[in-house]
């Protein structure tokens, strides 16, 4: 018998994060991995003060760990994936790591987005680097009723001297990909996938979790 495929088939996971840019390019590689990405507003879960006190660990595994425990309850205990990235740079020691999203934010100016600030700031320390080496870090966390299964996906690559491209988000504009020999503010969502930190440690996940059902 010839069945028509319904992605209502797929089980379902809710997407820890409110992070847009996240958001964009999780969706289609959890499908790619069978599975149907909920949105926590879709799934109830609306935005909280708490949320704001989650992360206040030291690696990027802790802090996944933290937000998908934290989604998870907040759900009534349904399937959750959460992640923790970020950009570790080798001429600043791992900086901003762990701090990527608000990286000296204390001199965000108003009117100023968050991503904007942060690209300005790593190529003001970046300025007189000659050793531009970094990567993408991601450790991707699934907390379901009975257990947590976690995976790292890193990237390669070196620090631009001036932005690149508007696509992406975050330090995409500075962040030219070894592998793809381009800029991750530039490559289509496609290209990126193909390699970044996020789509290794979504996909490593995602396999392990359906190989362990077996
Ligand atoms: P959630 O906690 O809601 O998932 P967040 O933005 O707070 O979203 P993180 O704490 O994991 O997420 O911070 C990750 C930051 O690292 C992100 O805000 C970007 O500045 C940067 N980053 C991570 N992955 C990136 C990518 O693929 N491209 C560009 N920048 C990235």
């Amino acid at each position: 018998m010839n069945r028509a495929f319904s992605e209502d088939a797929l089980p379902e996971l809710i997407l820890a994060t409110r992070n847009a840019g996240k958001v964009r390019e999780l969706e289609p590689l959890v499908r790619e991995c069978g599975w149907r990405a909920v949105s926590l507003d879709a799934a109830g879960v609306a935005a909280h003060a708490d949320e704001e006190h989650v992360e206040v660990f030291d690696t990027f595994a802790d802090n996944a760990l933290a937000k998908a425990t934290y989604y998870h309850a907040r759900s009534g205990g349904r399937v959750v994936l959460a992640e923790d990235s970020g950009l570790c740079v080798d001429a600043l020691n791992g900086a901003p790591g762990v701090h990527s999203k608000r990286w000296r934010g204390d001199s965000l100016m108003e009117g100023v987005s968050l991503d904007a600030h942060n690209v300005e700031q790593l190529l003001l320390a970046m300025h007189d680097e000659a050793q531009r080496a970094a990567r993408f870090v991601c450790v991707a966390t699934l907390v379901w009723d009975g257990g947590t299964l976690s995976h790292e996906g890193t990237v390669e690559g070196e620090i631009l001297r001036e932005r690149c491209g508007t696509d992406g988000f975050g330090y995409d504009p500075v962040f030219w990909s070894r592998e793809l020999q381009g800029c991750f503010g530039v490559v289509t969502r496609e290209a990126k996938s193909a390699v970044s930190h996020r789509a290794r440690a979504v996909r490593a996940l995602l396999r392990a979790f359906a190989e362990g059902l077996r």
